[in-house]
């Protein structure tokens, strides 16, 4: 007779049904938690109002603790705080309306460093050491052909961009013909945290004039790896599923 490590029959049909089930749900269950901590932060950088719903507003060299997730509404651990900027500008005429997850009210307002080779930042901290995550950048401006500057996170150029251009990584970038008019943005993927525990977007204005804005963030985690308890719940549900078996072949 052929048996499976479990000890029920192969033959046995409705058996083999609803141990699928049982494994279905027990992986059901150890999975879900996972996908739940998935974090989706929105950052619409302005001083003034029009944010949109379940987005967070940072204002000029402002500090905002706990920063609200975009699909739960609810607070996260994550803060932010950003120096050294001289600008803020709020409307620039954007006119590509909503554009993926960029909103246009928040894509319309703008803060930067005007201050030629003096960088400035925005610092993320009381994140997930254990997390990657994927940081979007919208620096445009629709406005001069000269605005030119360098973003990079936690010291790197971009990986990417949303239009995936070849070459457009934040080194020498310009706001108008390489943000604005194609409506790109640049993206940084698997970003980890740094030795302070921090994710830092640095800006550094090397134009003629108008500054190294910045309009909007996008923050996702892409850490899609099970929790342990996860795992063992999953583990849990097959002894139950094997349980529950032997006891109907008895
Ligand atoms: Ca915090
Ligand atoms: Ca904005
Ligand atoms: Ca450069």
């Amino acid at each position: 007779m052929r048996r499976f490590l479990c000890g029920f029959r192969f033959q046995r049909e409705s058996v083999v049904h609803r141990a699928v089930g049982f494994l279905l749900l027990a992986l059901a269950f150890g999975v879900a938690p996972a996908e739940a901590d998935l974090t989706d932060i929105r950052v619409d950088v302005t001083d003034y109002s029009g944010t949109p719903a379940n987005w967070n507003q940072l204002g000029m060299n402002a500090t905002v603790t706990d920063l609200i997730d975009y699909n739960t509404g609810l607070a996260t651990a994550i803060d932010v705080c950003m120096s050294g900027a001289t600008e803020v500008v709020s409307g620039m005429d954007w006119t590509h309306g909503d554009v993926d997850w960029l909103d246009a009210d928040a894509a319309n307002s703008v803060i930067g460093g005007s201050w030629r080779n003096h960088p400035w930042q925005i610092v993320f901290s009381d994140l997930d050491a254990g997390s990657f995550y994927t940081f979007e950048v919208v620096a445009s401006y629709k406005a001069s052909e000269t605005i030119l500057a360098d973003y990079t996170v936690n010291g790197d150029f971009a990986d990417d961009n949303h239009l995936g251009i070849a070459g457009v990584n934040g080194d020498d970038f310009n706001l108008c013909t390489d943000g604005y008019k194609p409506c790109n943005w640049l993206i940084w993927t698997d970003v980890q945290t740094d030795s302070n525990g921090e994710i830092t977007i640095e800006s550094t204005f090397l134009g003629e004039w108008n500054a190294a804005y910045i309009n909007a963030i996008h923050i996702t985690s892409s850490s899609i790896i099970p929790l342990p308890s996860s795992i063992l719940l999953a583990v849990l549900g097959l002894g139950t599923t094997c349980a529950y078996l032997k006891k109907k072949q008895a």
